[in-house]
């Protein structure tokens, strides 16, 4: 990998892995929608609107792999998450076809899952079960992905991303925490491993509290270094402080589940 562009470059995801990539691959092309205003002279910069095709294209030619961060990061109007997630998504896989483009790393999220109940431990192959219409828009990801690698032989990842950030901070993210180190493991495998087909991974470090079976991944040689028990205090001191979610609290998609939930039970 020579050449990679990372979208969604002003994100908060982003923003870690502008520091955490540095000097990993020799050319990294950021892009985002919005501009990042602390661009550093060694950062090179473009700026796209992925619903827009022409844009897409733009950004995508010349490169070997693309992080795919870019997007609505949470639940919204339809309109939103089906300009940004939908047929941003699309456009992002399908230029990078077009461009010849190797690998693809895609940013799922546990949400495309989140209405499995956090009493059961799931594997990357169950149904998807969304909890959000952001939810939603990540399985469709995952599914454009697995179109784009059996029909035309793009290296697709995706990543079914927990929480990301410094330390886990309530009961949920002690099972879902991802360090931003740990990230990085996971998409040099996407971008690097010889044995990249299509594949999901869960991104979440070595959680005690873990629901998920993220075996595929350690056997591709992901070694998480976080550990999210180590802050188990801290998290269990700032829950105590957060309203009862009877519907959140019982599923793996938190909050996003007890949103807008009127199923008559
Ligand atoms: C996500 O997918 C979101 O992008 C992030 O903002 C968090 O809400 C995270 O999930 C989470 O579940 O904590």
């Amino acid at each position: 990998m020579q050449k990679i562009l990372v979208t969604g470059a002003a994100g908060g995801i982003g923003t870690y892995l502008r520091k955490l990539l540095k000097g990993v691959y020799p050319h990294i092309r950021w892009s985002d929608i919005r501009p990042l205003p602390d661009l550093a002279a060694d950062e090179s910069f473009m700026g796209a609107d992925i619903s827009k095709m022409a844009d897409v294209e733009r950004i995508v030619a010349g490169v070997d792999g693309i992080v795919h961060l870019g997007g609505h990061s949470i639940e919204g109007p339809w309109d939103t998450i089906l300009n940004a997630n939908i047929v941003g998504c699309y456009n992002i896989f399908e230029a990078a076809y077009r461009a010849k483009v190797e690998r693809v790393v895609f940013a799922s999220s546990n949400h495309a899952v989140g209405f499995y109940p956090r009493a059961q431990k799931i594997g990357v192959d169950v149904t998807v079960r969304p909890d959000s219409r952001y939810g939603i828009s990540k399985a469709f990801g995952e599914a454009v992905g697995a179109f784009y690698a059996d029909k035309h032989g793009l290296r697709v990842t995706c990543l079914r991303i927990g929480n990301l950030g410094d330390a886990p901070v309530d009961k949920r993210r002690l099972a879902i925490w991802l360090k931003p180190e740990d990230l990085v493991q996971l998409i040099r495998i996407g971008l690097e491993h010889p044995d990249i087909h299509f594949e999901i991974f869960y991104g979440a470090s070595d959680n005690a509290d873990s629901w998920w079976d993220n075996s595929k991944a350690r056997r591709l040689g992901y070694k998480p270094q976080g550990r999210g028990a180590d802050y188990r205090e801290q998290a269990m001191a700032a829950q105590a402080k957060l309203a009862l979610d009877p519907i959140g609290d019982r599923y793996q998609g938190g909050p996003f589940c007890s949103d807008e939930y009127d199923r008559p039970d």
